[in-house]
């Protein structure tokens, strides 16, 4: 039944509970946004004071020879993970067919009908490696955001063949595979860089963790007033992202003007990548984990497909001795990453309070 979009509770039992999402809220007719999805105005994203971000994307293929080109990139690489946190990247190695059709697969499972949804609502799931849902903690955010989602968490082929849905299980798959591979070429020049050398015992315990999510941002009445994902950022090591064309991510700098967002534009065929938490712990601080947000589009719905690649949750992550001893004092204490995991889901998403919590105090400015 249509919720009474005047009545919180009436729009949380129709949206979070019933698992209509925002999709179904929008497709049953609204001229605004409920009261639950309007954010406290310091936690909005005024696209005035945004800017569009033109840096070129970095071409991967330069990685595969010797010499100049191969030194230059990895000197972008190094930079663009040091200042801002994220950059995109094209050539690769995931072909461009593949990401059309991740892009189609999300729009075609957001599409179906609510049953077919349903199944995988946190409360009845037949599988804790699928999950379907909307927002990002409903029940303890203090305003809602604009997203639903199908998370899947990856622990073997095996399973994953077993338990994922199964008109997209194949598709997903592959996806994980080939950015895995991208993963691991983009660690292999950030942590060299620190005087790391990754063999594949460490990439596991590294990156052995490992989620996709398939977005839907349904259209929105008032993207003024609402955000899709809050402020936060990702918390494993490092993030392959597909965005569609629509755009609406907006990345805060850490240097310059306090409050400033950078969106990052849709380049065809790019991924964006962006720096986790721990990997800026394991840099000591050297690599930064931008804080970033998504804002909704008023003519379009947008999918995206973010890959996490992240630390085993037993991974003991503390920086790394080779980064220490480039600026003398560790800068984070070591974090059991299944416990900061943890915390993580449990709670609202409040930007990089997380992270700061694993500072060690006594160095604090
Ligand atoms: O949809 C996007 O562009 C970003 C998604 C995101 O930041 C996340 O899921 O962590
Ligand atoms: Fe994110």
């Amino acid at each position: 039944m249509a919720p009474n979009l005047d009545d919180a509770k009436s729009v949380f039992e129709f949206v979070v509970k019933e698992g209509n999402g925002i999709k179904g809220l929008v497709d049953s007719g609204l001229s605004k946004v409920p009261e639950p999805y309007v954010q406290p105005p310091n936690e909005r994203i005024n696209k005035k004071n945004a800017i569009k971000l033109e840096l070129p994307p970095l071409d991967l293929s330069k990685l595969d020879g010797h010499g100049p080109h191969r030194d230059e990139l990895t000197k972008q690489i190094i930079t663009a993970a040091e200042t801002l946190g994220f950059f995109q990247v094209v050539n690769h190695g995931i072909p461009i067919q593949l990401l059309e059709s991740l892009k189609e697969t999300v729009h075609k499972f957001f599409s179906l009908p609510l049953e077919r949804k349903a199944v995988y609502l946190a409360p009845v799931t037949p599988t804790p490696l699928v999950k379907y849902g909307t927002s990002f903690r409903p029940d303890k955010e203090e305003a809602l955001g604009w997203k639903d989602y199908l998370l899947m968490q990856y622990t073997n082929d095996d399973e994953a063949l077993q338990h994922w849905p199964e008109e997209i299980k194949g598709i997903l798959l592959e996806y994980l595979w080939s950015s895995t591979s991208l993963v691991k070429k983009l660690l292999q020049v950030l942590l060299g860089n620190l005087g790391a050398e990754l063999d594949d015992s460490m990439f596991d315990e590294l990156t052995g963790n490992k989620m996709i999510n398939m977005i839907f941002y349904p259209t929105c009445p008032n993207p003024e007033l609402t955000v899709g994902i809050g402020r936060h950022s990702d918390i494993g090591i490092l993030t392959a992202l597909l965005q569609d064309e629509v755009g609406g991510l907006y990345v805060k700098i850490d240097y310059g003007k306090e409050g400033e967002w950078i969106e990052i534009p849709h380049v065809p065929g790019a991924l964006v990548i962006n720096v986790g938490d721990m990997l800026q712990v394991l840099s000591n601080g050297k690599y930064k984990s931008a804080e970033h947000v998504v804002r909704p589009s008023s003519t379009s719905s947008r999918v995206s497909l973010p890959f996490f690649a992240m630390p085993m949750k037993t991974t003991k992550i503390a920086p790394l001795p080779q980064a220490v001893e480039k600026n003398g004092i560790p800068l984070y204490k070591e974090v059991v990453f299944g416990d900061y995991m943890d915390n993580i889901f449990e709670n609202a998403l409040e930007g990089k309070k997380p992270l700061d919590s694993a500072k060690i105090k006594s160095y604090l400015a």
